[in-house]
């Protein structure tokens, strides 16, 4: 017969595991015992696809998933067809390119820059903030000294189609409002699942067009536009940042992650909180990415729209369109 004592002692762990069982999704549960799933890539939107094709090639011959992170985004920041990105990208309301990145590894370490002008690969320059200095971000004309002092070239990242964009903004909209769904704001996120079974995960932009010189996304944030924890599965988020932001989103995904839900779960939960955060949501675009470390992956979005491109075996760079809450 337990005893008073042993009840006490046993209790808790008892209680604390019927939350998590009633958490899990159907979709976890059954999936639970089969084994993992690996390499895995992920990422958002459309030019996802050749971030992948790149990631994949790198976690195929073995690399880290820190590596294909990084390599993946290169791609995209080098594309001047992808204006929301890297060179060839919107500039701020000043005529100024300036990017934000973020990357963050299975060991838990983490780096970003924001607000970056003239570097070509910020996402090279995260990573060299998370393994070079004491520090996780580091912002504006410091990132550009840090950069320089690095090696990294300086490079005219604003574009004549840039120039272009922006002189037709200010004939036809001198109020500041973002759209949704729209190809200003297209961050390229992806998050790596690699052979040895280890996350990471990597995030770029140029933010939202036209925003004001200085405007900080989510994207360089670390728990906001990009979260990684190596026991339980990463997330990385796009769309509009001061969405995501009130939200904490990517920290949100991978914490109900770890309470036993889906990556698909977990991302419309996260999307509901942003939902319950903005009142204007109706307005405004947020999609979440997440993948978790049996290698399952998921997506949930506000409005449809949002796409993202996941490669494993068996499944070749495809793209997919997730749930949302509100189609168009
Ligand atoms: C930002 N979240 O700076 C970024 C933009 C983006 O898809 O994700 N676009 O707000």
């Amino acid at each position: 017969m337990p005893t008073r004592r042993h009840f006490l002692r046993t209790a808790p762990a008892a209680l604390a595991a019927v939350p998590l069982l009633q958490a899990c999704s159907p979709e976890t549960r059954k999936t639970a015992a089969k084994a993992p799933i690996r390499p895995v890539v992920i990422s958002t939107w459309q030019h996802g696809q050749l971030a992948n094709a790149k990631a994949w090639e790198v976690l195929t011959a073995g690399g880290s998933a820190l590596d294909a992170a990084e390599q993946g985004v290169m791609v995209t920041e080098a594309d001047p067809e992808v204006h929301t990105v890297g060179i060839g990208a919107y500039p701020d309301r000043d005529g100024i390119v300036t990017l934000d990145a973020s990357i963050m590894g299975p060991d838990g370490n983490c780096g970003s820059v924001a607000a970056v002008q003239d570097i070509l690969h910020p996402i090279s320059l995260a990573r060299m903030v998370m393994e070079r200095t004491p520090h996780v971000m580091i912002v504006g004309q410091g990132a550009k000294n840090f950069a320089l002092s690095q090696g990294m070239a300086e490079t005219e990242l604003l574009t004549d189609w840039g120039r272009q964009q922006l002189a037709e903004w200010k004939m036809r909209s001198p109020d500041y409002r973002p759209t949704i769904n729209v190809e200003n704001h297209d961050t390229i996120g992806l998050l790596a699942l690699d052979q040895n079974g280890d996350l990471a995960g990597a995030c770029t932009t140029s933010g939202a067009s036209f925003k004001y010189h200085g405007r900080v996304g989510d994207s360089p944030l670390i728990g906001v536009g990009l979260y990684v924890d190596n026991e339980i599965g990463g997330a990385t988020a796009t769309g509009w940042g001061e969405a995501v932001i009130r939200a904490c989103g990517c920290f949100l995904v991978v914490e109900f992650m770890r309470q036993g839900h889906s990556p698909t779960d977990a991302c419309r939960l996260a999307v509901e909180r942003v939902i319950s955060k903005n009142p204007d949501w109706r307005e405004i675009q947020v999609g979440f990415i997440a993948l978790n470390k049996a290698g399952e992956t998921g997506a949930f979005c506000i409005q449809s729209g949002f796409d993202y491109a996941v490669q494993y075996a068996g499944v070749n760079n495809e793209m997919r369109v997730p749930g949302c809450k509100v189609v168009l």
